[in-house]
């Protein structure tokens, strides 16, 4: 079954599971239609959850980073982080909005991280390795197990409905998912190093590109966490670890 499985994706190969380390998702212009799913295998709802990637964009608009929506969910929004330039981020649970402040944006890599957990309903955002004032959503939700996980877009309903308004362009990368809470030394760990997701893999993506997205070499690798940002050409950096 397995193997017929295999097949079938090979033939039709819109699946495709790939070794993502030194790539990213180039988004280059705004539409209502590309966008990538990402498909992890959730098998039992998520009541812990942490999500982390880079981004790098010149919109000053608001714009989807990561869109989760839940299959039946009559609602939107069920997991959604929704960077609103110029110094806010909405992190939304269950379509609870909690829009924090942020430091202001600049024209660089950024790095972001969310986690959520039901059992204290406490949301952290991290950014750029930097943690803001907690908040508090959702108590006792649960995600999934059914999900669609998307980049490039915001869902309005279950793999769709899409905006051009709320649609990321630009690059994505190291989009990583675990069902824990990260601990601040594992954050320490996936800005500054690899430390890749239980769920989502960056090394190991699951993954399905729909419309204009394109899977490039990444140019530069910013370390964070320093006092000098560095930047390095990713597989040279790769060698000094
Ligand atoms: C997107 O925003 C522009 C500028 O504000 C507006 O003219 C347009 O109608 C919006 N499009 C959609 C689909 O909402
Ligand atoms: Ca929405």
């Amino acid at each position: 079954m397995e193997l017929y499985v295999m097949m079938l994706m090979l033939i039709t190969g819109s699946v495709a599971q790939q070794d993502l380390g030194n790539k990213v998702f180039l988004f280059p212009k705004p539409t209502a239609t590309a966008h990538v799913i990402l498909k992890p295998k959730i098998e039992k709802p998520l009541q812990k959850v942490t999500v982390c990637l880079q981004s790098y964009t010149e919109l000053s608009r608001s714009h989807s980073l990561f869109s989760l929506a839940m299959s039946g969910s009559r609602k939107d929004n069920d997991f959604l982080i929704f960077s609103k330039p110029p110094a806010s981020c909405s992190v939304y649970i269950n379509q609870d909005e909690n829009n924090i402040k942020t430091d202001p944006e600049v024209l660089d890599w950024k790095h972001t991280c969310v986690t959520w957990d039901s059992d204290t309903g406490v949301v952290q955002l991290w950014v750029n390795g930097k943690l803001y004032p907690r908040r508090y959503s959702s108590k006792g939700f649960s995600i999934g197990p059914e999900t669609r996980i998307i980049l490039g877009q915001e869902q309005d309903s279950f793999g769709g409905g899409f905006d051009i308004n709320q649609s990321f362009s630009g690059e994505i990368s190291d989009v990583n998912m675990w069902d824990y809470i990260l601990t601040p030394e594992d954050i320490q760990k996936v800005v500054s190093d690899d430390y890749n997701g239980n769920l989502i893999n960056w090394r190991s993506l699951n993954f399905e590109i729909k419309g204009n997205v394109l899977v490039q070499p990444k140019l530069q690798c910013k370390h964070w966490g320093y006092t000098n940002t560095l930047y390095t050409q990713c597989n040279v950096d790769k060698q000094f670890r």
